[in-house]
């Protein structure tokens, strides 16, 4: 199949199709998703940058792929834009700052909206991140904003995560402390020029004490300066050959997977649930959920 010749290539612009074939549900995407050379996805290696608006995760994003790039590495970028209306003008943001890298070929970006979604997301941006990874992206960044459930699930998508905190952004440290235990493997401060970075960095002293098993470190970064991303990307690169060696890396794809072909199921059938409900149903929703799982059983065994 020529599109998926091209995408192995790295030629962006198949790259680009194939995305939005997968995104369509159009038929032609299962035979792409199956082509997928999967010793490059296998040796990929997935990093999801988060935390809350405006901490400066594009600013990190950009000045990690510059490194990368210096290392000739090639890069791939899923940003997922937050459906809340918090950090306006995201987007318009990211796309000046991915600028930097617009005219480089080995540098591939995809934007994915979670407004206007019931769901799919999590199975889109999981294809998007393999078709990266097969295009010959050695590493592949999901950046996303950390609020709601659903950019919680596209995390998880990551072979690791790195929280992105800033001073004045991170004070309800408390709050936030059950979420940033369960999913980041790096913290970082930036906007350390900033005041107000030591006293963030005391306040999450308090989350380390709760992770004496696991190795949660603290890396202070200006972005903006690139200070301090060498450390980050020396940090990721260490994390990814422990994970590797430890079978961390193997038992996160493993769920990862589970997630997304839970998301691509759910998918599949909305449509088929939907045109099960009968309007103005007089029994409960309960009741009639109940009915209509019993069809689709009785369907799919025929
Ligand atoms: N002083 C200072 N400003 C920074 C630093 N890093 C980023 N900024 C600025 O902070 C602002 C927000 O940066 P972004 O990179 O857009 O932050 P973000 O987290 O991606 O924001 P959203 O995508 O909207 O959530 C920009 O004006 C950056 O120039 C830093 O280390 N120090
Ligand atoms: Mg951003």
């Amino acid at each position: 199949m020529e599109l998926l010749q091209q995408l192995h290539r790295g030629d962006s612009r198949s790259i680009g199709r194939a995305i939005s074939l997968v995104e369509d549900q159009d038929p032609a995407a299962a035979r792409i998703l199956a082509g997928l050379d999967q010793t490059r996805i296998e040796q990929s290696l997935v990093v999801g940058i988060t935390g809350p608006p405006g901490v400066g995760k594009s600013t990190l994003t950009a000045g990690l792929i510059r490194h990368l790039r210096d290392q000739n590495q090639r890069v791939g970028i899923v940003a997922i834009d937050p459906s809340s209306p918090v950090s306006g003008g995201a987007i318009l943001g990211d796309r000046i700052r991915m600028m930097a890298h617009a005219l480089d070929r080995e540098v591939v970006v995809r934007s994915m909206a979670t407004r206007g979604r019931l769901g799919g997301l999590c199975a889109s941006a999981g294809a998007a991140v393999r078709i990266m990874a097969a295009s010959g992206c050695q590493t592949v960044i999901i950046e996303t904003v950390g609020v709601g459930q659903t950019e919680m699930d596209i995390i998880r998508l990551a072979d690791m995560t790195v929280m992105v905190l800033a001073p004045g952004f991170g004070d309800d440290v408390q709050a936030m402390k059950a979420g940033i235990l369960e999913v980041a493997d790096l913290l970082v401060i930036n906007k350390a020029d900033q005041p107000g970075a030591d006293k963030l960095a005391l306040d999450l002293g308090a989350v380390f004490t709760d992770t004496a098993d696991r190795d949660l470190r603290l890396l202070r970064t200006v972005a903006s300066e690139d200070r301090g991303l060498d450390m980050v990307l020396d940090r990721i690169m260490l994390m990814a050959k422990q994970f590797r060696q430890d079978n961390t890396l193997q038992k996160r794809r493993q769920h990862s997977f589970a997630l997304e072909t839970m998301d691509w199921a759910m998918e599949m059938l909305r449509p088929k649930i939907s045109g099960l409900i009968a309007p103005g149903g007089k029994t409960d929703p309960r009741l009639a959920a109940q009915e209509i799982v019993k069809k689709l059983g009785q369907e799919s065994s025929q």
